[in-house]
């Protein structure tokens, strides 16, 4: 601040400050304004499921943009309408103004139960488990990576560290992901999807999704787990249906036929983890 001062000496104050201001703003948001488009830094969703949460998500920053105007508003108003003039005397003060410091309580509580009641019914909508899903996957989290069940079609895909795993869904069917985990919680997240859940040693999660959208996406784990927690890494790739089938069939073929829930691989995984690093087991 010292050196800024020094720098801007000369320069009107109001000008200075103006300057600074814009200069940190650029600073913390650290982003162009492309990566900004209409869904105000939110991925642009892949899922059925993920409609609902985008809007929710424009609908709060809608709410509280006028939320946010209306006080400025009054701010600026009342500074401007208000303010002293020459040789005016003390105004009139308005303490214990009882209607007006019920509105200050009150209109709080509405906003916050109106976001709380939005919240509340597109939750229970997301987290719907049905029992009407195309395809189950079991999703094993599992210190450091991931193993995913296909449980209809008997195949499963393993992961690690060094070699991440592809997690192929069908577009346009539903799919049921059941997380288990035999070690730690971690979070299953596709960041796509706007959805996350945990996954919690003895304990069944579930939550369905209904990928729209073909292409590949990133995925990792959204809970600090252990020193190799940012190596749970994963590909989701939503593919047309017959582009499914295939390739299950060549898990099929590879002969990863069954399921892996054990902790077995869990200490390959983490030896393969521990090799990458260069740590020992
Ligand atoms: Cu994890």
């Amino acid at each position: 601040m010292l050196l800024l001062t020094s720098r801007f000496r000369g320069m009107p104050r109001r000008t200075a400050a103006a300057l600074t201001g814009a200069a940190t703003l650029l600073a913390v948001t650290g982003c162009s304004i492309q990566d900004l488009p209409n869904q105000i830094s939110i991925p642009d969703p892949v899922t059925q499921q993920g409609e609902i949460t985008f809007s929710l998500w424009q609908g709060t920053w809608l709410a509280l943009w006028v939320v946010g105007a209306l006080t400025w508003g009054l701010i600026l108003g009342a500074a401007l309408l208000y303010r002293r003039r020459r040789d005016d005397p003390m105004p009139r003060q308005l303490r214990y103004n009882i209607p007006i410091e019920v509105m200050y309580t009150v209109t709080p509580l509405i906003i916050v139960a109106v976001f709380t009641l939005f919240t509340w019914r597109d939750e229970s909508d997301i987290t719907k488990v049905n029992d009407d899903q195309a395809v189950t996957v079991n999703v094993v989290g599992f210190q450091w990576n991931w193993t995913f069940n296909y449980i209809e079609a008997g195949v499963y895909e393993n992961g690690s560290p060094q070699d991440l795993p592809v997690l192929y869904l069908p577009r346009g069917e539903k799919v049921r992901f059941v997380l288990t985990s035999p070690d730690v919680i971690h979070s299953f997240w596709v960041p796509d999807f706007l959805m996350k859940m945990d996954v919690v040693p003895g304990r069944t999660n579930e939550f369905e999704v209904t990928p729209t959208k073909v292409g590949r996406f990133s995925g990792l784990c959204a809970e600090l787990c252990g020193t190799y927690h940012s190596q749970m890494r994963f590909w989701v790739e939503v593919v047309e249906p017959d582009e499914y089938e295939q390739r299950l069939g060549e898990l099929e073929a590879a002969g990863q036929v069954g399921a892996i829930t054990t902790e077995r691989d869990n200490d390959e995984a983490q030896n393969q983890g521990n090799s990458r690093i260069g740590g020992g087991s």
